[in-house]
């Protein structure tokens, strides 16, 4: 017997030697973007990085943490997919390793580790050691990991990436019952499944006394409402807003690690769409023996409300002109490229936009910061694109709970923006019952009305300041769209149903607007509508898939917005074309349903929205 169980114990033991423990992400250190002041440092260690693929998902037993070998050379950020052969449609484990120095003069301070988004899953070691794992993919995560890095010589710092699509997952593997759509790759979305760590990596530093959050509350009177969260000694706190030549201060006292601070601007410079005015706010942290942390974050001035036709900017009625958007350009995929963000806007200005929906997963924060600054609106979507209801209903709850930590990491991630006036929960979700002809309605059962009123209530609970929806499917169910504050449809006459027939589509499209504000009292705003459109095709008489068609087709639905006071919106489906994967309805594994064509060129429907948006 005692032989037994020493032989047991041993066992054990060795399984304890193999199981390392990974923290859960906090959600709370994602709070501040890295920032390098006078008194916190942050390295941006993005470059070339070494890269392997681990289809056997061997390398954890291998122990790969302990150094990358035989390894390739990839770029971070960066999808992985067109960077190398044979990978391009791969779903499954890769390791990144990057060696990096934490430079000496930070001795004393926190050191972190964060990365911007890795998509699906990722799992992170430096210099071999388990710091943290992290679920979902496009948004942030970071680790504190003072304790595992040397100050004399390089860190090296692996991540473990793996990006299957799971049906306990968000966006969710498999597809709905009855489905039709399918895809090389398989998914549950209209875009490409691109994989890896797809933004910035970062290492930065943080006071031993530290800010580390600040939510920000402002109001139409010159009103700034400032909470501050803080880690360490400091007992006083100190605000200061700079704008339009003035300083206003205030002092923030903490009770605990919290505390709020109130400065009153009068007559305050409100920011909107077309003068995008920004304050600078500076809060430092005093321990008495002075200042030992500094943050600076832009702020504007401005609030978001609806009333039953329309979405109110600081009071006023603000119809959204703009599209649908991706993250997608050849080779890098959904990797950050700064020049791409600044194009994006750049042609949004061009053809008069005024606002997008950061369709189908929240983007890079350049995208934010940029929209701040250049008085963009945004609808900030989570990742939660494709959901769908089955009877298996342990899945949907975990899939219930992921949806929440995602709404919770992006409120947390974008709640200082002036430029997102909406998060929006979901993109066309399908209900149980769904008819995939997309010629009647489905309904709604409690299980998914219940899923959905949980979602909008952690929106709500982290942040009552702005609006809140879900965007319907054609075909949907109208149950869900009530929850929002504005009612959201993607809708496809004239495409998908009543194919060819612009008219009929339009006046399919009138009647369910009306039958939507009707029976909710809401305004309406129309997400997506769009027409596939091989760039250079043209026709004299409009026909789908020419150039005319798209035109054509947008002006009609744009039309019959124009007679609908309560339609407080008109997003086009998409900005640019954009990949998918294959099957027929995507030639060349394309959407093309972009105004303009994945290397941002004006089709004829971009010069048409020109002449009637930018005047
Ligand atoms: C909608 C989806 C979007 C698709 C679009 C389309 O929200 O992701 O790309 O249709 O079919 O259903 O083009």
């Amino acid at each position: 017997m005692k032989k037994v169980l020493l032989g047991c114990m041993a066992y054990l033991m060795l399984i304890n030697v193999n199981a390392q423990e990974f923290k859960i992400a906090n959600v709370n250190d994602i709070a501040l973007f890295p920032q390098q002041n006078e008194l916190r440092n942050a390295i941006n260690i993005s470059g070339i990085w070494k890269f392997k693929k681990d289809a056997q998902n061997l390398g954890e037993k291998e122990q790969w943490y302990n150094g990358l070998t035989n390894s390739v050379s990839i770029a971070v950020p960066g999808s992985w997919n067109e960077q190398l052969e044979e990978i391009r449609d791969y779903m499954g484990h890769v390791w990144y390793e990057q060696n990096s120095y934490v430079p000496a003069s930070w001795k004393g301070q926190k050191i972190f580790l964060r990365v911007g988004s890795a998509n699906y899953a990722a799992k992170v070691w430096v210099n071999g050691k388990a710091v943290g794992s992290h679920m979902g993919g496009h948004l942030p995560f970071a680790f504190e990991i003072t304790n595992d890095i040397v100050w004399n010589g390089t860190n090296r710092i692996t991540i473990q990436v793996e990006n299957i699509l799971k049906p306990n997952r968000v966006p969710v593997g498999g597809l709905p019952p009855g489905s039709l759509f399918n895809s090389n790759p398989s998914a549950n979305f209209d875009f490409f499944p691109y994989g890896g760590l797809q933004r910035p990596v970062w290492i930065y530093s943080l006071p031993k006394n530290s800010i580390n959050d600040i939510t920000l509350k402002t109001s139409l009177d010159g009103t700034v409402e400032i909470k501050i969260k803080k880690e360490g000694l400091a007992k006083q706190g100190t605000i200061k807003i700079t704008g339009d030549g003035k300083v206003y201060e205030a002092a923030c006292t903490f009770i605990g690690d919290e505390g709020t601070a109130t400065v009153k601007i009068p007559n305050p410079h409100l920011w909107d769409t077309k003068d995008p005015y920004l304050y600078n706010l500076s809060v430092s942290l005093n321990t008495g023996k002075g200042i030992t942390d500094k943050y600076n974050l832009p702020v504007g001035i401005r609030t978001v409300a609806v009333n039953n036709n329309q979405i109110l900017l600081n009071g006023k009625p603000v119809f959204l002109k703009g599209f649908g958007k991706h993250e997608d350009f050849p080779i890098f995929g959904k990797g950050t490229a700064y020049p791409v963000i600044v194009k994006d806007y750049t042609l949004l200005k061009w053809v008069g936009a005024n606002s997008y929906r950061t369709s189908h997963y929240p983007y890079d924060e350049e995208y934010m910061d940029m929209a701040d600054r250049e008085g963009i609106l945004i609808i900030d979507e989570t990742p939660a694109v494709g959901l769908y209801f089955d009877n298996n209903l342990d899945m949907v709850n975990e899939r219930k709970e992921v949806c929440k930590q995602q709404i919770k990491e992006l409120i947390t991630r974008d709640k200082n923006h002036p430029s997102v006036i909406m998060w929006n929960l979901a993109n066309e979700p399908f209900a149980a019952k769904m008819d995939f002809s997309l010629s009647k309605k489905a309904p709604s059962d409690e299980v998914s009305l219940n899923f959905f009123k949980e979602l909008f209530k952690t929106a709500k609970d982290a942040d009552d300041t702005r609006l809140t929806s879900i965007v319907g499917v054609q075909g949907g169910p109208d149950e869900w769209l009530g929850l929002s504050d504005v009612i959201c449809i993607n809708r496809y006459y004239a495409w998908y149903t009543l194919q060819g027939k612009i008219a009929e589509g339009a006046a399919s499209l009138s009647k369910e607007l009306d039958d939507l504000h009707t029976q909710f009292n809401k305004p309406v705003l129309v997400t997506e509508f769009g027409a596939d459109t091989y760039p250079g095709m043209h026709a004299d008489q409009p026909e789908m898939f020419t150039e005319e068609y798209q035109k054509e087709f947008i002006k009609a639905y744009l039309d019959v917005a124009d007679t609908k006071p309560f339609v407080c919106g008109m997003h086009i489906w998409a900005f640019t074309d954009f990949k998918t994967g294959q099957g027929v309805i995507r030639f060349g594994g394309m959407n093309w349903k972009g105004v303009f064509t994945r290397d941002r060129k004006p089709k004829l429907a971009a010069h048409y929205l020109k002449s009637r948006w930018a005047k």
